[in-house]
Parts: structure tokens; sequence; C-alpha cells
């Protein structure tokens, strides 16, 4: 038997939850969307030597994957998994993969082996993945600002006395992406955003 990965969420949402709006991205920030591209990539720690690089899986579904810009599409270097009922459409005869549920998504992630698995969104697959066990993990880029969206996460993850996720500090936020995240507030674009990480103990 092949052994069932931990998942990772990997979101920015607004300090009311919100993820999306009209179908996109409520905003622009260029420094967050590279932070998601070099996290969601980069190989676990003490995985296989870089000669043979372990490719990590994004899991997402059909709405967010026709969200991404068609010259990011299929997400580069990283194994692709579309959860969407109906088949696939002509339009995107890619080198990613279509799967029909949650469950297959997590077991054609799993026969890749290898590789951290992100679950990389929209809000109904979000709300699948809160609601499984094996999500360890919340990499949490905080919002300040309204949006005015139409879609939100399922669960406060800040919110540690309500729903048992607690928050890790700066130090471990740095060892679970293996990289040196830049502590605190940032700016961009008149946004103010900050990188966060929560597990469940
Ligand atoms: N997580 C975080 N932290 N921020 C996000 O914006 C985000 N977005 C999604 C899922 N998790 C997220 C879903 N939406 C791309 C575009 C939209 C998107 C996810 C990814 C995208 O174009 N990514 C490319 C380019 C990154 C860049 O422009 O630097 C990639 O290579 O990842």
């Amino acid at each position: 038997a092949i052994p069932t990965p931990n998942l990772t969420i990997i979101v920015a949402a607004t300090l009311s939850l919100g993820i999306g709006k009209s179908g996109t991205l409520p905003w622009h920030l260029p420094t967050d969307l590279a932070y998601f591209s070099r996290v969601t990539k980069r190989p676990p720690p003490s995985s296989s030597p870089p000669t043979n690089p372990v490719l990590n899986t994004v899991i997402m579904g059909r709405k967010t994957y026709f969200s991404i810009p068609s010259k990011s599409r299929p997400l580069p270097s990283r194994h692709n998994i579309v959860i969407s009922r109906s088949p696939r459409p002509d339009s995107s005869i890619d080198a990613s993969t279509w799967v029909t549920s949650f469950p297959d998504a997590i077991d054609a992630a799993a026969a890749r082996g290898g590789g951290r698995v992100f679950v990389i969104g929209g809000a109904e697959i979000y709300k699948l993945a809160m609601e499984d066990e094996r999500t360890r993990d919340v990499l949490l880029t905080s919002v300040e600002g309204e949006f005015g969206c139409d879609r939100f996460f399922p669960v406060d993850v800040r919110d540690e006395e309500k729903t048992g996720w607690a928050r890790r500090g700066h130090e471990e936020l740095c060892a679970f992406v293996g990289e040196e995240v830049p502590a605190g507030v940032r700016e961009e674009n008149g946004m103010r955003f900050w990188f966060e990480l929560y597990q469940k103990p």
C-alpha cells in the first residue's frame, strides 16, 4: 500500500477569510504569488538528491485551475491535479491530471509519491481539505482590507480556542517552507499582508 501523504493548505485570505472575487484573486500581490510559487515548488527537506528532484503536487478545483493565467497553467515544475465532476474539457489537453473527487486526488498524489502535497483551493476544495485529517499545515498569507470577496476560506485557523489550530512562530515557518521568510507586516500596492504557519497539534 502507498503511504497516505500529509496535506498542506496554502492560501491568501483577508481577516474575514475572503479569498476570491468574481472568479479571480481579489488583489494583486506579486510578492505573495512569488512566495506561493517558490514554496509549492521547493522539494521537502531531506528528500532525494538534486540529481533526481521530486516534484511536489498541487491539488485544486476546476474553477481555480482556469483562474490561473494560461501562461502559468499547468503550474510549472509541479504535478497539477484538477478536481472536476465533469470530464476534462478539450481546452485543457495539457500536462495536468484530472480526477472526479477529492479522495481520487489524494490517491493520484500518493501514487506519485515523494514530494509535498499542497491544496491550493478554491473555497470548495479548501472545505474538503479542512475536513480531512491528513491536513496538518496551513500556510496562510493574511491580507488586510475587504475587497468585496464572494468566496471564503471555511475555518478561521487564527481562532485557536475554537478551532484547535495553533499558530507557529517565525522560525518554524522558515524551517517548514525552507527559506528565510520576511517577518511581520509587508506592504505592496498599498496593501498590508504577512506570512503565517498554522498547524493541527
Ligand atoms: N496562496 C497564496 N499565498 N497566495 C495566492 O495568491 C494563492 N492563490 C491560489 C492558491 N493559493 C494561494 C490560487 N490562485 C497562480 C495564479 C493564481 C493562483 C495560484 C497561482 C500563478 O500564476 N502562479 C504562478 C506564477 C507566480 C508568479 O507570478 O510569480 C506560479 O508559478 O506559481
